[in-house]
């Protein structure tokens, strides 16, 4: 199956090296895509890494996972619209550190392997999974690097606008914006666009870590008890947990990425930091503090054993397939154990 992106939407992909085998001239006026089997690129692993990826290699993979989920199909999706979405999605991620448009396609491969994986995707939903896809997506769209307090601490109109959740309501907001401006959506019926958009805000809203602790008590319960997908109340604590499960999957991946990904996470605090010490006159928290980066492996540590452990343990109880998500956090907390004990 080929698949072109139009003419038209070239100017809003930066020109790249001929990586699909087409003549070269081709390429300079068309923007011609294959659109890779998810075998090409791994998308079903848990332990996907992006690292040798393209940027067109992450949008045809995106265009592969909407396909194999039937999105395009059920919801009937035009093929250059979908397209034209993801370029635009792509470009209103901003160049920061770690909360990058790499950041946001590894959330949504996330989602995507686990809605197979645990074959949840027949439990919660054609149109419920349509909303989880595009949140992961779009759930940090326009992220400075800088967190909610920063914000605050700014006085940020953004922070005028929402006083809790402050960055993750941007993040919603703008993911409308795209949707209405691309009209992505336009094929639905009212209901079931009402339904994406209730689900969407949801979902991008729970990425906030407050809300995770929050919701996560009630999530427990549910684990423990039993799951009932026939009722609404338990899918959507499943939602929810499930796009923190997926925005934090960082740390169940094989060591190396781990690594190489926590140093991005760390390296953005400490930008946050500088900025704090140089703008604001006030010193750091600890973890943007960049003369404590000795820390970050007991900074770690802390993050596995408080947030990390009890969702995924929850999640690998509810799911026999996603215990290898579990184990992946264990093997990391070794980890950063052996590093912090060599320092
Ligand atoms: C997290 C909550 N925060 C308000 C205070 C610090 N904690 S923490 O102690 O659990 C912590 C987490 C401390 C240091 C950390 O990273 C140092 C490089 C982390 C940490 N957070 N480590 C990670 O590997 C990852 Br991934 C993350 C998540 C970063 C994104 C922050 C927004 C989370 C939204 C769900
Ligand atoms: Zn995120």
């Amino acid at each position: 199956q080929r698949l072109r992106i139009p003419e038209r939407l070239a100017g809003h992909v930066k020109p790249k090296k001929n990586h699909c085998g087409i003549a070269k001239g081709m390429l300079k006026t068309k923007m011609d895509l294959r659109v890779p089997s998810n075998v090409k690129f791994r998308l079903l692993d848990f332990a996907f890494d992006d690292i040798r990826m393209s940027d067109d290699e992450t949008l045809t993979a995106c265009l592969r996972m909407f396909l194999d989920l039937s999105l395009v199909e059920t919801f009937h999706i035009d093929f250059d619209v979908l397209c034209r979405w993801l370029l635009s999605v792509k470009k209103n991620y901003r160049d920061v550190t770690y909360h990058n448009w790499r950041h946001a396609f590894n959330v949504g491969q996330m989602m995507y392997s686990i809605l197979h994986a645990t074959r949840w995707w027949e439990y919660l939903g054609s149109i419920e999974c349509l909303a989880l896809m595009i949140a992961c997506l779009c759930h940090d769209l326009d992220h400075r690097g800088t967190n909610n307090s920063f914000q605050m601490k700014i006085h940020s109109p953004i922070a005028q606008l929402y006083s809790t959740s402050t960055m993750e309501h941007h993040h919603f907001d703008q993911c409308l914006m795209i949707l209405n401006s691309l009209q992505l959506l336009s094929n639905l019926t009212p209901e079931q666009h009402s339904r994406v958009i209730r689900v969407l805000e949801d979902a991008i809203l729970a990425t906030d870590l407050a809300v995770y602790f929050k919701k996560r008590v009630d999530f427990f319960k549910i684990a423990s008890d039993g799951l009932n997908w026939k009722r609404e109340d338990h899918k959507e604590s499943v939602r929810g947990m499930l796009m923190t499960v997926c925005d934090l999957a960082a740390i169940t991946k094989p060591w190396e990425v781990e690594k190489r990904i926590a140093e991005l996470v760390s390296a953005e605090f400490f930008e946050q930091g500088d900025l704090e010490r140089e703008k604001l006159n006030v010193t750091p928290m600890d973890i943007m503090d960049r003369t404590k980066a000795e820390q970050l492996p007991m900074m770690q540590i802390n993050f596995i054993d408080s947030i990390c452990l009890p969702i995924y343990e929850a999640f690998a109880d509810l799911s026999d397939s996603l215990h290898p998500l579990l184990d992946g956090v264990k093997q990391n907390r070794t980890h950063w154990l052996e590093e912090a004990q060599r320092a």
